[in-house]
């Protein structure tokens, strides 16, 4: 396998305790948010565990705080910022802009996280990771996901000057595929963030803080889901970076198409944004029109990934092809399956393929009537970010660990059946999630103490119950396997970079100019977003409706 390792300079390596640092936080509170999900699960069975939590999580919706917050706002955006910081440097090939601002970014974003905690934990933010108004929290709360923000910005940052740095060195050079995925990455996100910077700095922080008295719920809503639906795209995006560059790599051949790739990705720049209301089909105050309009561009950014799943499994068959598959379907059998990087990866792929095509029914205007707030959207979401986007993130940690510490990967073949195992129980208990949702089964809601429970669930909350627990185990398996790797592994590892050298990847076609330009796709972005969202913001501040607020009801 051709890797970049050869030459690793000092400087290079310099991101290694960075790396390390990020992706502990995110292995943590992966392992935190494990625990109310079991919780949970049982809920939806119809059995309250919770006096069981007490004192730590006193209600259900504390523990859902803790689940929803830990899983996609930390374990994620942890993970992915030592991603993509630790690939920029590799793929260049030289040390981040500044390691100063690196470390800056982290610590930043550590406090942040160690702030919202406190409230979460004295069950005085228990607001749900989407904190809508009128549930009021704690500041503290606040501040502290706005300081995890501001860390993202740093690190863009960063990696922009860094990439900037390489191109004025490298004179006419394209850009490595994997920096490309990354900058059109943090194009996106830096954009859509903007809403959420919004929504805390001028509405949550001075209303928390009793500045302010009231506060418009549609328009905090509307801020939010600016940012909310794009920020799927910020966890998903590493994933596609390793799908694109590294699975070929892993399954020992090619990418198939790298014009095709990076296509992909600046559809994302595109259309990311201007599709926020699709998750606000149901709010009254915001007209017909409008949420047509997010519809169709919502049917656009499905294209892109269709775009992916072509490419990637072009890509892996090819690959087992070059190492003696043949066959219709035999050459499924030449592909490196003891290898839990790769196998881990593509379970991920299969998770993400009926979940994506979920998320087009969630889109539809008038279907999404059928589905809204049912816990068929959260069987939806656990199958892209729960599971292809963990999955994937869970086996580049694979390579990754072994390759930061020198051990080799402790117990091999459980990390292979963990995915599996991972795979499993999410396939049953989603695909049961998106059954129940179809009979109305709510999302959000202390189930086991509601009265409405209904008598025709009863055999899908046994599915639950056998899904639910397979993928809690799943999830301690993998971290009895990492912390094994760091306390008892004692053989050496022989880990590279499964990254390719510069000019070195997809399919030796020469990748045109536009493909490598960022000025006309966001300028594109910059038209869409105005044709999408000016109306909307228009119409709600003419209309502002506010009103007091919730704390403590929970
Ligand atoms: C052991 C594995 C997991 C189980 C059993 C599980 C279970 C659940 C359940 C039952 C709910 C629904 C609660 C409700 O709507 O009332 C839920 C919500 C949620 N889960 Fe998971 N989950 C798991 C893993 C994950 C992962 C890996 C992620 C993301 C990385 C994730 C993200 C979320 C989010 C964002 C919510 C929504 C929270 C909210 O509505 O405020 N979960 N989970
Ligand atoms: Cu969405």
């Amino acid at each position: 396998m051709a890797t970049v390792s050869a030459e690793v300079t000092p400087e290079v390596r310099t991101i290694h305790r960075l790396t390390a640092a990020f992706i502990a936080v995110a292995i943590v509170a992966l392992a935190i948010a494990n625990v109310p999900a079991l919780f949970q699960a049982f809920d939806r069975a119809g059995i309250n565990l919770y006096p069981y939590a007490r004192p730590v999580i006193r209600t259900y919706y504390q523990g859902l705080t803790i689940h929803g917050v830990m899983n996609v706002l930390v374990w994620t955006i942890f993970f992915l910022s030592r991603f993509f910081s630790f690939v920029t440097v590799y793929a260049l090939g030289r040390p981040l802009a500044s390691m100063r601002l690196g470390w800056a970014a982290f610590w930043i974003m550590l406090a942040g996280l160690v702030m919202a905690l406190i409230p979460i934990f004295a069950n005085t933010a228990t607001v749900l990771y989407t904190f809508y108004p009128p549930l009021k929290a704690s500041p503290l709360f606040y501040i502290g996901l706005t300081l995890i923000v501001v860390g993202t910005w740093l690190i863009g940052w960063n990696i922009l000057q860094t990439w900037r740095g390489w191109r004025r060195d490298n004179p006419g050079e394209r850009t490595p595929l994997a920096v490309f995925g990354t900058l059109a990455t943090y194009a996106l996100w830096t954009i859509a963030s903007v809403g959420l910077a919004i929504e805390m700095l001028f509405l949550l922080i001075p209303w928390s803080f009793g500045i302010i008295d009231t506060v418009d719920p549609l328009l905090a809503r509307t801020l939010f889901w600016f940012t909310g639906h794009p920020i799927v795209y910020f966890w998903l995006l590493p994933a596609y970076v390793s799908w694109y560059t590294m699975v070929p790599r892993l399954a020992g051949g090619h990418l198939f198409s790298e014009p095709m790739a990076r296509i992909a990705f600046l559809l994302f720049v595109l259309y990311s944004i201007p599709v926020g209301l699709h998750h606000q089909f149901s709010d009254p105050g915001l007209g017909g029109g409008i949420k047509l309009v997010h519809t169709f561009m919502t049917f656009a950014v499905f294209f892109p990934s269709l775009l992916t799943y072509f490419n990637i499994s072009a890509s892996i068959e090819t690959a087992a092809r070059l190492n003696g598959g043949t066959g219709w379907i035999r050459w499924v059998r030449n592909l490196p399956w003891g290898n839990p990087a790769f196998t881990g990866q593509v379970m991920g792929m299969f998770l993400f393929v009926p979940g994506g095509i979920g998320g087009l029914t969630n889109a539809s205007y008038n279907v999404n009537q059928a589905v809204h707030n049912t816990t068929w959207v959260v069987g939806h979401f656990h199958l892209t970010v729960g599971g292809a986007v963990t999955l994937t993130f869970m086996a580049t940690t694979y390579w990754l660990i072994p390759y930061l510490t020198g051990r080799a990967l402790w117990g091999r073949r459980l990390a292979v059946a963990q995915p599996i195992i991972f795979f499993v129980g999410m396939t049953i208990w989603s695909e049961t999630m998106h059954r129940l949702g179809l009979e109305y089964m709510p999302r959000r809601t202390f189930l086991s103490q509601a009265p409405y429970a209904q008598g025709e669930w009863d055999l899908e909350r046994i599915l639950l119950l056998i899904g639910g627990p397979t993928m809690f185990v799943a999830g301690v398996l993998y971290f009895v396997i990492i912390i094994m790797t760091l306390v008892a592994s004692r053989q050496p590892a022989r880990v590279q970079v499964p990254l390719p050298r510069p000019g070195e990847e997809g399919s030796h076609e020469r990748v045109p100019k536009l493909l490598d330009s960022w000025r006309p796709w966001l300028i594109g972005s910059a038209v869409l977003i105005a044709i999408a969202y000016l109306p909307v913001f228009t119409h709600l501040l003419r209309n502002v409706s506010s009103v007091p607020g919730f704390a403590g009801i929970w």
